[in-house]
C-alpha cells in the first residue's frame, strides 16, 4: 500500500502544552520504517504549518481558545489530504485531537469534485473520551474535546464548514474505550444516536464482538477512518498523554482492535493523536502507538 505521513503539531486545543511534540516522538520511534518494514512504501510530507501558542493571543475575537489558528491549521491539514492521489493511506500524527476536524473532512473529501461535498466516511473513534462537546457545553473551552460534534455539523460554525459542506452522518460514527463522558456531553451524544461502547462494554462483551458489530453497523459507507487518541489505552500502557483517565483498553486490546479491523480490509486512513512527550516515560507512549499503527496495516505474529 502507499501510505502517506502528515503530521499536525498542534497543542492549541489540548489544555496541557506538549503533544504538539507528539508528531515528532512518533517518528522518532520508527513509524516510517516500521511500515516499511511491512512491505508498505511510506512517504512523509512532514508537517502541517502550526501557529506556536507564544505568539498568539489566547482568545482572540471569537472568545475560544485558539479558535483561528486551530481552524487554519485543520484547513491547510483537509487541503493537503484532499489532494492525495485516490489510493493513498494517510496516516495523520497529532497533535491534538482537534486535527481530526482537518483530518476526517479531508480524508472524505479525496477525489471529489471540487464543491461535490464528501464521500459517505465511517468513523472509528478510539478514545477514553467522546470527545462530542459543544462550545457551549464544553466544561474547559479546550477543542480538543470537540471535534466529534463539530464534524457532524454542530458548535461553532467555522469548524462545523470545515468539510466544505459535507458532514459526518451520526449513524457512522462507533465510539471504543469510552469512560469519560461530560454530563452535558451525554445528553448530545444521546440525541445524536451515536453508538458508544465504553468500558464496560469491553469487559463485558471483549473487542472481538464489539468489532464485528462496529463493522456491520458500518457496513454501508465507502471509507472508514480509525481516529486513535493514545489515551484510549490505559496510562499504564501510555503514560504520555495529557487527559489520563483509568481503566483503559490493554495492550492487548488495542492490538486485538487493530488486528481485527486490518483483517477486515476496510480502514482507509489513521489518525494517531494525543501523545504528550513531555509527560511521557522514555518514548513509551509513541512506541506503543506505533506498534498499534503497525497492527492495523498487516503486522502478523505468524
Ligand atoms: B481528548 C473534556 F472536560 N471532556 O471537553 C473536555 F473532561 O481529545 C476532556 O479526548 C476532553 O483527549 C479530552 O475538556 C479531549 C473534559
Ligand atoms: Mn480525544
Ligand atoms: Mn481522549
Ligand atoms: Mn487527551
Amino acid at each position: 500500500m502507499n501510505v502517506t505521513i502528515l503530521g499536525i503539531p498542534m497543542d492549541l486545543g489540548a489544555g496541557r502544552r506538549g503533544v504538539d511534540m507528539g508528531a515528532s516522538a512518533l517518528r522518532n520511534a520508527h513509524l516510517a520504517q516500521t511500515l516499511r518494514d511491512l512491505g508498505h512504501h511510506v512517504t512523509d510530507l512532514g508537517d502541517v504549518p502550526v501557529a506556536l501558542p507564544e505568539t498568539l493571543d489566547k482568545h482572540a475575537a471569537s472568545g475560544l481558545v485558539f479558535l483561528d489558528p486551530i481552524l487554519d491549521a485543520c484547513r491547510a491539514t483537509a487541503e493537503r489530504l484532499a489532494a492525495l492521489p485516490q489510493g493513498s493511506f494517510p496516516v495523520t500524527l497529532g497533535g491534538d485531537h482537534s486535527v481530526s476536524m482537518g483530518t476526517v473532512s479531508g480524508n472524505a473529501r479525496r477525489g471529489q469534485p471540487a464543491g461535490g461535498g464528501g464521500a459517505r466516511t465511517g468513523l472509528l473513534w478510539v478514545d477514553a473520551h467522546s470527545d462530542y462537546n459543544t462550545p457551549q457545553s464544553s466544561p474547559s473551552g479546550n477543542i480538543h474535546g470537540m471535534p466529534v460534534a463539530h464534524l457532524t455539523g454542530l458548535g461553532d460554525p467555522g469548524l462545523a464548514a470545515l468539510g466544505g459542506g459535507w458532514t459526518l452522518r451520526p449513524e457512522d460514527i462507533v465510539m471504543v474505550g469510552i469512560r469519560s463522558v461530560d454530563a452535558s456531553e451525554r445528553g448530545l451524544l444521546r440525541e445524536a444516536g451515536i453508538k458508544a461502547y465504553t468500558m464496560k462494554d469491553v469487559d463485558q462483551l471483549g473487542i472481538t464482538r464489539i468489532t464485528e458489530e462496529a463493522l456491520e453497523r458500518l457496513s454501508g459507507v465507502e471509507r472508514l477512518h480509525v481516529s486513535f487518541d493514545a489515551d484510549a489505552l490505559d496510562p499504564s500502557v501510555c503514560p504520555g498523554v495529557g487527559t489520563p483517565v483509568p481503566g483503559g483498553l490493554t495492550y492487548r486490546e488495542g492490538h486485538l482492535l487493530m488486528e481485527l479491523l486490518s483483517e477486515s480490509g476496510r480502514v482507509t486512513s489513521l489518525d494517531i493523536v494525543e501523545v504528550n512527550p513531555v509527560l511521557d516515560t522514555r518514548n513509551q507512549t509513541a512506541e506503543v502507538m506505533v506498534s498499534m499503527a503497525a497492527s492495523l496495516l498487516g503486522q502478523r505474529i505468524l
